[in-house]
This record gives structure tokens, C-alpha cells and sequence, in this order.
């Protein structure tokens, strides 16, 4: 199977479920931002599969396309579930797992779009400043109801973390840390959130993501 991605692009979270699985993978780089003719030639190969050009898209075998990054986060854990990174099937941890992962997912992603790309969703132009700053504030607001969450949930134990499910890492916590990356100010959001930050410096310490995470690029706002 093959993975499309691209720096500090949302493959991140895909492609570091993959690693720490342990997962046999080919990646193809698709960047349409770039003199480099193999991330050009990656992009167009992209939009054969997907319609709508994004990243990441997953190829498999038998060119049967996955898109979106929750569905191929799944996909990829259950590939391989004695890496453990969903909780068992039924259990309250995996309920708690699951809704803080839709919520970055279907919530935070797209108004992370809206507030960075808002020439996409307005009719006129003028008024893309103010979707942006309507958008940073949802944002802003999303985070902090993220923070109040962390560390209360079930398997959280009495130290609370440092991840979702309290000292079991699982795939919301790549989730979570990509997602933040992507915030604005992301530094500053850290130093008021201590249980996002003790989530993000446990999850890209870990040696198989930390690699990853440099080449991704995705510190550069921390
Ligand atoms: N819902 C999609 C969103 C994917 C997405 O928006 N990806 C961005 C990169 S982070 C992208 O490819 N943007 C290029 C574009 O939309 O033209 C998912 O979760 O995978």
C-alpha cells in the first residue's frame, strides 16, 4: 500500500500510527507547492485517486483508495491490534478514545481550514478576514475544552496522564499532538494548557515518533 503525504500535512497522524505499528507502507511525497518535480509528480498522481487533492490518501493493494486521516488511523491500528493503539473494542476507554479523536477530526480540522485557507469558503473576498477570526476563536475555544478534558476520562489513573487514557498511549494522543501543531500560536497555547503539554512532549518523545515529527516539520511553532 501506498501513502501520500506531505510535510506538516495531516498524513502526519496516519503515517505515525503506521510506524509505531510496525506497519509495511511505501510513502509518496505530493507537494504542488514545489519546484521538486517528484512532490509535483506525487500530487498529480494524488488527485487520480482522490477528488478532492488532499493528504493524505492511502492506496492499497488492490487500488481500493482510503481518505481521511481518522479512517486510515483506524484502519492502520486495527491492521495491527497488538500494538495497541485503540483500546479493546467495547471498553470505556475505547469510547473515550474515539469521541476525543472525531472531536479534533470533525471539529478542529476543518475550522483549522477555515481559519487558514478562508478565500476557499467565502462568496466575496472581504469577507475572509472575518471567517479567519471567527474561526481562531472557535479554535481557541475547542482548545480549551480539549485541556478541561484531558485527564478526566476513564483509565486516566491518579496522575491523570500524560496521554488520554492516562499513562496507555494510544492513537488519539498523535492525533491530538498533529492538530496542535497546526495552531497558530501553538507555543503560547502550550504554556497556558499543562495537560496538552505534557501530552505533546510524552508523544513526540517517543523514539519511533520523534524522528517523524522533525521531518514533518512540525515544531516549528512550539
Ligand atoms: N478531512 C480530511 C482533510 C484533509 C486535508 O484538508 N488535508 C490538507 C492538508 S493538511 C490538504 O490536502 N489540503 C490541500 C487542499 O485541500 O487543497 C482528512 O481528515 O484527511
Amino acid at each position: 500500500m501506498k501513502l501520500y503525504w506531505n510535510v506538516r500535512c495531516g498524513s502526519f497522524a496516519p503515517e505515525a500510527v503506521a510506524v509505531e505499528a510496525g506497519l509495511d507502507y511505501r510513502r509518496v511525497r505530493a507537494d504542488h507547492r514545489t519546484d521538486d518535480p517528484a512532490g509535483r509528480a506525487g500530487y498529480e498522481e494524488l488527485n487520480r485517486y482522490n477528488p478532492m487533492g488532499q493528504i493524505p490518501t492511502l492506496v492499497l493493494d488492490d487500488e481500493t483508495v482510503v481518505t481521511e486521516s481518522t479512517a486510515i488511523c483506524l484502519w492502520f491500528a486495527e491492521l495491527k491490534p497488538q500494538a495497541g493503539l485503540l483500546p479493546p473494542p467495547g471498553s470505556l476507554e475505547r469510547a473515550w478514545a474515539l469521541r476525543w479523536l472525531m472531536f479534533l477530526a470533525c471539529e478542529l480540522y476543518p475550522v483549522d481550514l477555515l481559519e487558514s485557507y478562508p478565500e476557499r469558503y467565502v462568496a466575496t473576498p472581504d469577507h475572509a478576514e472575518s471567517l479567519t477570526l471567527g474561526a481562531g476563536a472557535r479554535i481557541d475555544r475547542d482548545w480549551t475544552i480539549v485541556e478541561e478534558a484531558l485527564g478526566t476520562g476513564p483509565g486516566a489513573g491518579a496522575g491523570g496522564g500524560p496521554f488520554w487514557l492516562g499513562e496507555t498511549f494510544c492513537l488519539t494522543d498523535l492525533y491530538t499532538a498533529m492538530t496542535l501543531a497546526w495552531h497558530r500560536e501553538a507555543g503560547a497555547l502550550v504554556d497556558r494548557s499543562p495537560k496538552l503539554k505534557r501530552l505533546l512532549e510524552a508523544t513526540v518523545a517517543r523514539p519511533k515518533i520523534a524522528p517523524l515529527w522533525a521531518e514533518y516539520d512540525l515544531g516549528a511553532r512550539f
